[in-house]
């Protein structure tokens, strides 16, 4: 299941009571106003994980609570604050708040969405719902007039709402290989219009994403990602930035120089690319994948195609000449069964 979008009711967490109280000793019976404040209310608190792509954990919990702060004590006593809570949620969640208001014509209430926070960078924090103030004890309220006030106040409500959380991916599939492995042959090749820069701030790598027409109705994007090297897992290079394009990709395509040009083995390759992806993140290992094993109108190909079958049994192997544009059609088939969407959803949002 990839959830992509979820309506979430947030609350956080009330503050607790001040306290109205008096000190009571053996020897002062009527000893002075000794209520103390009330604890602080927790917040919800939201922040970036660079570890999911999917807002799936919210699709069965959509109520995201804090605790209440405890009331003040006596002997001035502050009330324990209650705990914020971190909710995780993928890099590129765009967070809106909903609202609902009534159509002027028709009288009906519709829910309008205020976007208040982008999530775009691993770690990022961001305060959903602020938890209330303790309220204050009776000891603030003594004066030389006023010996033995029982005023005290109540503690603040939490802030809350109504929240739409939507993952903003880069586009349904992304094409992952090592440079010249033919990527952006293959989206030259597949795309319909001119491919386009992605609009993403966080980065100095430029995915370049086009949009592949299945048919008069159905589409899907295709994202070229450049910059994949040995190490990225281990953030050598630009390593982190690009797996960070590539866990807003829905299924990957992995894709082979599978003549193995420049000596290199394009087994070896693509074990090297799964291995830095699996180090990266777990849960982008188990997406949906296939190989792409370019160049096959080189001779040097057809040997090294068994090799690649015989190595991924389990995998889809799709070989192509994407120069020639060979085997576009049998990939277009299948990527249409894996991305294709009717542009009648309003979910297919294309590149600007
Ligand atoms: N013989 C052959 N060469 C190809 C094919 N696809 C791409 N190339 C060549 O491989 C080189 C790298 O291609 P490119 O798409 O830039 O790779 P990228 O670095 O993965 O984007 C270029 O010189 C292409 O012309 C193919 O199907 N057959
Ligand atoms: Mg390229």
């Amino acid at each position: 299941m990839f959830v992509d979008q979820i309506k979430v009711f947030a609350r956080a967490g009330k503050g607790g009571d001040g306290s109205m109280h008096f000190h009571r000793g053996k020897f002062r019976p009527k000893g002075g106003p000794d209520g103390g404040d009330g604890g602080k209310g927790g917040s919800i608190i939201l922040q970036a994980d660079s570890s999911t792509n999917s807002l799936r954990q919210y699709f069965f919990n959509a109520k995201l609570l804090a605790k209440d702060g405890d009331k003040g004590g006596a002997n001035q006593c502050t009330g324990r604050s209650a705990e914020d809570i971190v909710f995780k949620v993928p890099v590129g969640t765009l967070i809106s708040r909903i609202t609902t208001v009534e159509d002027p014509e028709t009288g009906e209430t519709v829910e309008s969405f205020e976007p208040f926070a982008d999530l775009t960078q691993a770690n990022q924090t961001f305060v959903l719902c602020r938890g209330g103030k303790g309220g204050k004890g009776n000891v603030h309220f003594k004066t030389s007039t006023h010996q033995a006030p029982r005023e005290f106040t109540p503690g603040e409500a939490g802030e809350e709402g109504r929240f739409h959380f939507e993952l903003r991916s880069i586009a349904d599939a992304g094409l992952v290989g090592f440079p010249n492995a033919g990527k952006s042959t293959l989206l030259r090749a597949l795309s319909a219009a001119k491919p386009k820069v992605a609009n993403y701030p966080f980065t100095t790598l430029q995915p370049l994403v086009g949009v592949i027409e299945f048919s008069a109705q159905r589409r899907g994007t295709l994202a070229d990602i450049p910059g994949l090297i040995e190490g990225a897992s281990r953030n050598v290079g630009l390593g982190h930035d690009f797996l960070r394009h590539i866990m807003r990709c829905r299924v990957l395509l992995f894709v082979v120089d599978c003549a193995g040009s420049e000596g290199r083995d394009p087994i070896a390759d693509l074990e090297t690319v799964r291995q830095e992806v699996k180090l990266y993140s777990s849960e982008l290992a188990k997406r949906p994948w296939l190989i792409i094993a370019n160049k096959m109108d080189l001779p040097e190909s057809q040997d090294n195609l068994e090799r690649l079958k015989d190595r991924f049994k389990r995998v889809r192997i799709l070989p192509v000449a994407a120069e020639m544009g060979d085997g576009m059609e049998a990939l277009r088939r299948h990527l249409d069964k894996l991305i294709g969407q009717d542009t009648n959803n309003t979910r297919f949002a294309p590149q600007e």
